[in-house]
């Protein structure tokens, strides 16, 4: 089998480079280790910045993220018993983010692909890459008891953390940055309708609080939690109870509690793998950084990554130029590691860390009071959650 691009994981980075190049008429083809289903039951990301719901746009998959997604003007900062605003459309010029769950992103490209006719290869086992430092690379896998081959111009690795692609680059060419949280966030989501219109991220005494949501009458609630917590430990009862103690009274007062049907405990970490680009692989998403969800970044990375490599490979495709292609790494580093750095700030500012000392939490608390009485301060903020242009 022959095409132009293998994409590794089926995620929304492989999809949506997947719908992209389609759209474009450049043939690739999908394999991911696991189904389908499998992956639609994953509980991840919730916000959108504009340049994301663009690319969902231009990947034409963007209809019922317009019908059903809820655009958010602001969210809440809550810390010592009061909100504070983050008026995002009055601070930014007029952007706002797009509230819409990264199941039902993944969903819709997968339906698309579906409709367009293009191969995806699901439940596929140990996929490889080949030769990626010459001109003919190739990727391998097991299937139905099989061994086959696909020949290819470019791979790009979209299989996230734990893939593959980034595993296969020899250790002497990468240099790796890792930052690990002595924290977890412990997340349910429920068919309850959400505490407030907009986000609250919460910084208290007892740890960080975020109060998001999937719909109207959907709401997806995380608390910051120990590493040694045990899921089966957190009844629904003790986490609605430790949820209402960090919001501010009138946030706890109106809380709807219900049943949840999802409760599942992540790790914090900010990771970055230099360079991008390897020969013909390509990493992307995940699979190159990945940042603590504080900032709601990583789903939005994951998209800006895609634009540059899209543009890269539409350049060698139709213009017959590589200088896309190789400018693919620094142009998605140089915006990576600002997400990486925003992302890192949003949490040391709102989380507990537990050998914070007393020098350190009056930092924090001097950092949450200069950022609610400085525009410029807001502003900066703004201008980062919102997403910076690619
Ligand atoms: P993914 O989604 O991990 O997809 C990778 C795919 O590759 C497949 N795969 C393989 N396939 C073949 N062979 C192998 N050897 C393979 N190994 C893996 C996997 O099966 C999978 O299908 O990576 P991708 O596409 O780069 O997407 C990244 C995003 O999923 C991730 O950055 C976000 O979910 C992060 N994130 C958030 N991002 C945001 O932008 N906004 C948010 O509000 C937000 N909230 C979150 C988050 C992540 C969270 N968790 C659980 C980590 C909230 C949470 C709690
Ligand atoms: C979510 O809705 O899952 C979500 C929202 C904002 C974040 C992280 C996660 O910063």
């Amino acid at each position: 089998m022959r095409t132009k691009v293998v994409i590794i994981g089926s995620g929304p980075s492989g999809l949506l480079l997947g719908q992209l190049l389609t759209e474009a008429s450049i043939d690739n083809v999908i394999l991911d280790r696991v189904s389908q289903d499998y992956i639609l039951g994953r509980v991840r990301a919730g916000v959108l910045e504009e340049g994301t719901v663009g690319l969902m746009d231009r990947a034409r998959a963007g209809a019922r993220m317009h019908k059903e997604g809820l655009p958010h003007d602001g969210f809440s900062l809550a810390f010592d018993g009061r909100d504070h605003r983050i008026d995002l459309l009055h601070l930014t010029g007029g952007k706002r983010v797009m509230v819409y769950g990264q199941t039902e992103l993944t969903r819709d490209l997968m339906e698309h692909r579906e409709h367009s006719g293009a191969t995806t290869i699901y439940e596929a086992a140990n996929v490889e890459p080949h030769d990626f430092d010459s001109h003919q690379p190739y990727v391998t896998f097991e299937k139905d008891g099989a061994t086959r081959r696909i020949d290819c111009d470019f791979i790009a690795g979209c299989d996230g953390f734990h893939g593959v692609s980034r595993k296969s680059v020899p250790e002497t060419a990468l240099h790796t940055f890792e930052k690990v949280y002595p924290f977890g966030w412990l997340g349910i989501l429920a068919d309850v309708p959400p505490v407030d219109h907009e986000l609250i991220y919460a910084n208290h005494p007892r740890g960080f609080a975020l109060c998001s949501m999937r719909s109207q009458t959907r709401s997806r609630y995380y608390i910051q939690c120990s590493l040694n917590e045990k899921i089966e430990d957190w009844s629904d009862e003790r986490f609605w109870d430790e949820l209402r103690r960090r919001l501010p009274q009138h946030h706890a007062e109106a809380m709807v509690t219900g049943p949840s049907f999802e409760k599942s405990i992540a790790p914090l970490r900010s990771f970055v793998a230099e360079p991008m680009r390897f020969g013909r692989l390509f990493l992307v998403g995940d699979a190159a950084h990945i940042v603590p969800p504080t900032g709601a970044k990583g789903l939005n990375l994951a998209a800006s990554d895609v634009h540059y490599l899209f543009e890269g490979l539409l350049e060698h495709y139709q213009d017959r130029s590589n200088a896309g292609v190789d400018a693919y790494s620094a142009r998605a580093l140089a915006r990576v590691w600002k997400a990486v750095r925003f992302s890192w700030w949003m949490t040391t500012m709102l989380h507990r860390f537990p050998d914070t000392g007393d020098f350190d939490q009056r930092i924090q608390e001097a950092e949450l009071d200069y950022l609610t009485h400085s525009v410029a301060a807001e502003t900066a903020l703004a201008e980062n959650y919102v997403g910076l242009p690619f």
